[in-house]
């Protein structure tokens, strides 16, 4: 039977079970967008920026481990949506993003708006999948999504030119391709197995790809627990992915993100074997390819990561496990314990004792603002198990790593690249996705004003998402680096900022607003914020400048100059 190539689009994307995409309207894929609201299948959210779109899509992804589906327009729409894109690349996101094209009869002119998507994003997305020919077009979706969730997961782009949507076509939908799951060989399990048996002090690092399998199949948390405590390895979550393991487990044994302060790092380099469990390795997280060193690690390295291309590309593995990590957990689980491995359990409380000394809610006060210190201490207070936590790109972020012991039924998002402007979008997707569970955004007063208009996207589809502004004035991360690499020189000026009152900017689009000024305000400001569950809310922290990060503080003078 013929159909439209709109219609037949349509149909494809429910069969691959998207209910919710994310979009700013362009006229270059309008043929679309009218097919989708005639259909009614899935929910149109509309947003502010294509950036935000994105990051929503990218965080939609992570919550259901399938593509999330953001729609843009041609040129300036796809050019706006550029950081999302970059963003899951590096944090392999599984996404697909639908991008309008100008029509095909005038391919090549510099028609308005016209790019050629295959240069551009080359560096961005895993593909990018022209659809010419309407035939094509249930298999281009079919295949973008395989692309974007197999191997290495990443975005994948779908380029729909403006005159193809109404094109009659009869050619058939094409089902979604079965998620295909590798596993660990025999003879490798059996050699991760006796290097583990061997090992005086193992570390084990989580990372994304066990995560991903976790969202699948949630056993696998469960799974994990037991393999730390039947083969007394000690577990440690890396950079932005804190839910994987209790923080207050006895077998936590330490978040391995930026920059580890010294004592843990100096105990962690104490390890004899490790083993990055679904984990992909990057420089965050190798503490500037340090640890390990790249490229010969100066300890064993076991390398699990469901894409073989990823291992070995940096670093010289001892041994390599091209499959899901958490059929590596479960291969070691049937192999059984092996004996002797009580004697590993000083080493575990060593990292245990250091984690938790600095996990201790202790903070000095601040006398040009609040210290964030006690803001995030006291919004822990308030967190759900089940409640969500984002973070934007900025050094109020070491404060949730530092003070928030985050538990496996928690979730965290964030870019793990560090991009800024997604904690926002990434909060409205999770509170559109789970409504009525928490949902708190952690931002600076840079990422704030960056994307924080997408709390107008939350107002309009009813989602409550409680945002924490830090407002320190300055781009605060940068004025750090700059500090500390040139201490002598001025750094403050390229950094700092005049901001907006924030509850004020909250109130005009219908949140909540509140401001705390003083550490005797936070525990009724913060009572206040988690007690609003109907709208949003915007918490305008204004916080201390001289207490640089959850670890640095400036100590030329009590007052920056
Ligand atoms: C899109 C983007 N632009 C620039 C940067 C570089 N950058 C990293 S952190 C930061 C400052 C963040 O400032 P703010 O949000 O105020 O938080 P603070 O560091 O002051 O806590 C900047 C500019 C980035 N990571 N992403």
């Amino acid at each position: 039977m013929s159909q439209s190539v709109a219609r037949l689009l349509a149909e494809s994307l429910e069969a691959h079970d998207v209910d919710q995409i994310y979009c700013v309207p362009g006229e270059s894929y309008v043929g679309l967008t009218s097919a989708l609201i005639e259909r009614n299948s899935m929910r149109l959210v509309v947003c502010r920026h294509e950036a935000g779109a994105g990051y929503m899509a990218a965080a939609d992804g992570r919550l259901r481990d399938r593509a999330g589906v953001a729609m843009v327009s041609r040129g300036p729409g796809l050019s706006n949506a550029m950081v999302a894109l970059h963003s899951a690349y590096h944090d392999a996101t599984p996404l697909v993003m639908l991008i309008g094209q100008v029509e095909r009869a005038d391919f090549g002119r510099l028609a308005l708006q016209e790019q050629n998507y295959s240069r551009l994003l080359s560096d961005v997305t895993k593909g990018v999948i022209e659809v010419n020919e309407p035939v094509q077009a249930s298999e281009a979706l079919a295949r973008a999504f395989h692309l974007a969730e197999s191997g290495t997961p990443g975005p994948v782009a779908v380029i729909l030119p403006e005159d193809i949507f109404d094109e009659e076509t009869d050619a058939a939908l094409n089902p979604p391709r079965p998620r295909v799951v590798a596993g660990p060989r025999g003879e490798d399990l059996d050699r991760l197995a006796d290097m583990l048996a061997r090992a005086e002090r193992p570390l084990v690092l989580v990372g994304g790809a066990l995560l991903a399998d976790a969202v699948r199949d949630p056993a696998a948390f469960a799974d994990l627990n037991r393999l730390a405590e039947e083969w007394v390895l000690p577990i440690c979550p890396t950079h932005r992915r804190p839910q994987l393991f209790d923080a207050t487990h006895p077998n936590y044994g330490g978040y391995m993100g930026i920059r580890v302060p010294p004592d843990l790092i100096g105990e962690m380099k104490k390890a004899d074997l490790m083993v990055a469990l679904g984990e992909r390795l990057t420089d965050t997280v190798s503490q500037s390819y340090s640890f390990p060193a790249a490229p010969q690690p100066q300890l064993p390295l076991v390398h699990v990561w469901p894409d073989p291309d990823e291992i070995g590309r940096v670093w010289r593995v001892d041994l390599g496990l091209p499959c899901s990590p958490y059929e590596v957990v479960k291969g070691l689980l049937r192999r059984g314990a092996p004996t002797g491995a009580d004697r590993r359990r000083p080493w575990i409380a060593r990292l245990h004792g250091i984690h938790r000394k600095l996990l201790a809610k202790e903070w000095e006060p601040t006398e040009d603002g609040v210290n964030f210190a006690a803001i995030v201490c006291e919004v822990d207070k308030h967190l759900a198990p089940d409640a969500t936590v984002t973070t934007d790109a900025g050094n109020f972020g070491s404060f949730v790593h530092r003070y928030i012991g985050f538990r496996q039924t928690q979730i965290f998002l964030s870019s793990v690249v560090g991009a800024m402007g997604s904690g926002m979008p990434m909060a409205v997707a999770a509170a559109l996705r789970r409504p009525g569970k928490q949902v708190v955004a952690f931002l600076g007063d840079g990422g704030a004003l960056m994307m924080g208009n997408e709390i107008a996207t939350a107002c309009q589809y009813g989602a409550a998402p409680i945002m924490i502004v830090s407002d320190n004035r300055m781009y605060g991360t940068i004025g750090m680096h700059s500090y500390v690499r040139y201490p002598e020189r001025p750094f403050m000026e390229g950094t700092r900022l005049t901001n907006p009152d924030f509850a004020a900017w909250g109130r005009s689009f219908g949140a909540e607003g509140i401001t705390i000024r003083s550490e005797a305000e936070v525990a009724d400001g913060i009572a206040r914020a988690f007690a609003v569950r109907t709208r949003p809310v915007v918490v305008h922290c204004l916080t201390s400048a001289v207490q640089m990060s959850a670890w640095r503080r400036y100590t030329r003078s009590a007052t920056l100059p």
